[in-house]
């Protein structure tokens, strides 16, 4: 599938792309696409509405860095807009695939805004190589069950269990904090699971990743408007002296998400604020 198809065809095109990138989807290395789906949710809804809030928040945001004396429009970066709102997953599923699919083809380094977690099954499946390339997951929880709520097999709760289980991929866990009983024993059976739990550790994680961060990874203090947020998280910073870490150590960084952002429950934007600034940071700490 070539590239003006996918525009024509999937994607809504922002009135203003996040943060002002300004590559056409060609040109650019990177492609940044917004997925506003929540259907899966089981408690309050509303990350489809983070996408077109963290783009709108990201223009409050200086973009100017001075290491690598660019702006963020200035470096090769396409925001190709959101996906449809599309409440069924499976439909949602196959067209995800296909554009990790031709990300992956064209070699363009794919960005998704969430949207909930369950995304990242389909553009992972689309966009790695399970032999070659591993997933590096922040997240409070290992979202390993089987099935959440009652009989459903596809949720937030249960995206990582479903990628060990259909795209075979390794995961490694910075500092989960938030386990259930059948998830820490379903961890401690499956050797394609690991758990990273100091910095320095980050450096087994392999040569070619996937990044993806469910903001309730982040303490509640900095990250309150999560669908399940959990006390005692991460400071902001850690992620990025981590993507900085996979950077030092010349780490090709395939993807990344971030997920779970819920503007309807938030506190002056500050999750959406914090999720537009990381994702910021983690442009930059890519070119440098
Ligand atoms: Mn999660």
């Amino acid at each position: 599938m070539e590239v003006d198809e996918l525009l024509e065809f999937y994607f809504t095109r922002p009135t203003r792309p996040f943060a002002g990138v300004n590559y056409n989807a060609e040109e650019a290395d990177t492609w940044i696409i917004g997925v506003p789906f929540d259907a899966t949710v089981s408690f309050k809804p509303g990350t489809r509405f983070a996408p077109r809030r963290i783009r709108e928040v990201a223009w409050e945001l200086e973009t100017y860095n001075p290491r690598r004396r660019a702006d963020v429009e200035e470096l090769p970066i396409a925001d190709l807009g959101d996906v449809p709102l599309l409440t069924e997953f499976t439909t949602l599923s196959k067209l995800l695939r296909k554009i990790a699919a031709t990300a992956s083809r064209m070699k363009k380094r794919l960005i998704t805004i969430g949207g909930e977690h369950l995304i990242t099954l389909p553009i992972v499946s689309g966009l790695l190589d399970p032999l070659r390339d591993s997933l590096l997951v922040f997240d409070a929880h290992l979202d390993l069950r089987d099935e959440y709520p009652m009989s459903a097999k596809y949720s937030h709760a249960t995206v990582m269990r479903r990628i060990r289980e259909e795209v075979g991929v390794e995961i490694y866990y910075y500092k989960p904090r938030a386990f259930s009983k059948e998830e820490h024993a379903f961890l401690k059976k499956d050797y394609g699971l690991h758990i990273v739990d100091d910095i320095s550790k980050v450096d087994d994680v392999g040569k070619n990743i996937y990044l993806s961060i469910d903001m309730d990874a982040v303490d509640p203090a900095y990250a309150p408007a999560v669908g399940n947020p959990e006390p005692l998280g991460l400071l902001p910073a850690e992620i990025l002296e981590v993507v900085k870490r996979l950077g030092e150590m010349g780490v090709h960084v395939k993807g990344v998400d971030v997920v779970e952002v819920n503007p309807m429950i938030d506190v002056n934007d500050i999750t959406s604020m914090l999720a537009a600034k990381i994702l910021l940071e983690i442009l930059f700490l890519l070119y440098l």
